[in-house]
């Protein structure tokens, strides 16, 4: 393991490495739900916690160290590093401190904030690393796999951590949520879909009308197949929600206001939302003019849309454009609860995006990255020759396959 600091040498690295043997426990909705929900037990919270977010913490940190040497010697990388070692450290305090000592309920929770706050710049700060390494050592296209699924599993990780988090400063602390008395915790069990649609679309074209001084209509409609009069309703996280909703309305209305430049009526956006046994699914479409299918990887790519963009114009781009991290981020929220986010272009014509949510509570688990042996090999991988036939590249040499004599 890698040299941290004088203090944490010796003792760090044996505790992340017991704590990295466990594997995360995923929780459902319902889980959090019922939790919460019949006289939530503070204490159950805190012995819980005080396990699994040291486990959540080791399993992400034993993945850090696996990045290749040019990306962790990132002075940005190191700070996050250390923010997570800081947390993990201030967590073990509490490994065998009992619940029913005084004051350490109350300690507890404000360390969780603490650490919440620690970690507000996580992403942001990530990027820099990004964005540093690219200026140094250019576009690879080999490193740029291996960041996507390092990237991809570490901020899944921090939603989860925040969520466990979260849930209990929401259920414990002192400031009960008047504006959402209904919610258990950051969950609302009633969660009106087209409400945060319709939410999600003001915010986003407040935005928009700011920068083009217009922006297309919302068309809603919903298909309930299970109760057809009945608006449809779900047991979810509607901040995940409107953040998903609002990249996708950014994302359209972009495409749609820059592709019909000088006329005022833009074609509206439809959203659709629909509800059937297993899925709860939402499709965004618009008439922006669409991406073509070789592009649409790259929309996702944490490298690819981390550059420091040398746009023709890029204060008109600004707005909506947010820092690049939009998409990933937003399908990472999609499938972190088991569903999906994914975009159906039409080039010439325009983009369906669609999130899929699981219906049910019961079904929406977790989904956490878990550090064993098979994610281990993800970074030990060496480039290899392309086993599909490349339309670019120069006719082989057949001299080197002559039979030996
Ligand atoms: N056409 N369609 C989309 C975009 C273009 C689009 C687009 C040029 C590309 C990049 C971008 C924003 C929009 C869309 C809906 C989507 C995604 C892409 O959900 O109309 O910023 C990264």
């Amino acid at each position: 393991m890698r040299i941290f600091g004088i203090l944490l040498k010796n003792i760090t690295p044996k505790q992340i490495e017991y704590y990295s043997r466990f594997s995360p426990s995923p929780l459902s909705i319902k889980q959090f739900l019922d939790f919460g929900r019949d006289n939530a037990c503070e204490k159950t919270s805190f012995m819980f916690l005080r396990k699994e977010l040291p486990v959540r913490l080791a399993n992400t940190l034993r993945e850090v160290n696996l990045l290749p040497d040019n990306l962790l010697s990132r002075p940005s990388v190191g700070l996050v590093q250390n923010w997570y070692i800081q947390s993990f450290l201030e967590l073990m305090e509490y490994e065998s401190k009992s619940p029913e000592e005084s004051g350490v309920l109350q300690n507890f929770l404000e360390i969780l904030i603490k650490i919440r706050n620690r970690h507000n710049d996580v992403v942001p700060t990530m990027a820099q690393g990004v964005i540093e390494y690219k200026e140094k050592y250019g576009f690879d296209p080999f490193i740029s796999t291996n960041i996507q699924y390092f990237l991809d599993r570490f901020y899944t990780n921090r939603i989860s951590f925040r969520m466990l988090i979260n849930q209990h400063t929401l259920l414990f602390g002192n400031d009960t949520n008047p504006a959402h008395p209904k919610h258990i915790g950051s969950i609302d069990p009633n969660c009106n879909v087209a409400n945060v649609v319709k939410d999600a679309y003001e915010t986003a074209k407040m935005l928009c009308e700011q920068y083009y001084m217009g922006a297309p209509e919302l068309e809603i409609e919903e298909f309930n197949s299970k109760a057809p009069d009945k608006a449809i309703q779900v047991v979810y996280v509607p901040s995940h929600l409107f953040h998903m909703l609002f990249e996708l309305f950014k994302n359209s209305m972009r495409a749609t206001v820059e592709l019909h430049d000088e006329e005022r009526a833009y074609p509206p956006i439809k959203a659709l939302v629909t509800l059937g046994k297993e899925d709860l699914s939402i499709k965004i479409s618009d008439h922006g003019g669409g991406v073509p299918l070789r592009k649409i990887d790259r929309l996702f790519n944490y490298m690819y849309s981390t550059a420091p963009s040398p746009s023709l114009e890029p204060s008109r781009a600004a707005p909506l454009a947010g820092f690049g991290y939009g998409l990933p981020i937003s399908r990472l929220y999609a499938r972190y609860f088991q569903g999906d986010l994914k975009l159906y272009s039409m080039e010439g014509v325009g983009t369906d995006a669609v999130i899929y949510l699981k219906a049910l509570s019961s079904e929406s688990f977790e989904r956490l990255p878990v550090f064993n042996k098979s994610a281990w090999r993800h970074y030990q991988t060496t480039p290899e020759a392309d086993d599909w036939s490349n339309p670019s590249s120069e006719p082989r040499d057949a001299s080197s396959y002559k039979a030996k004599r």
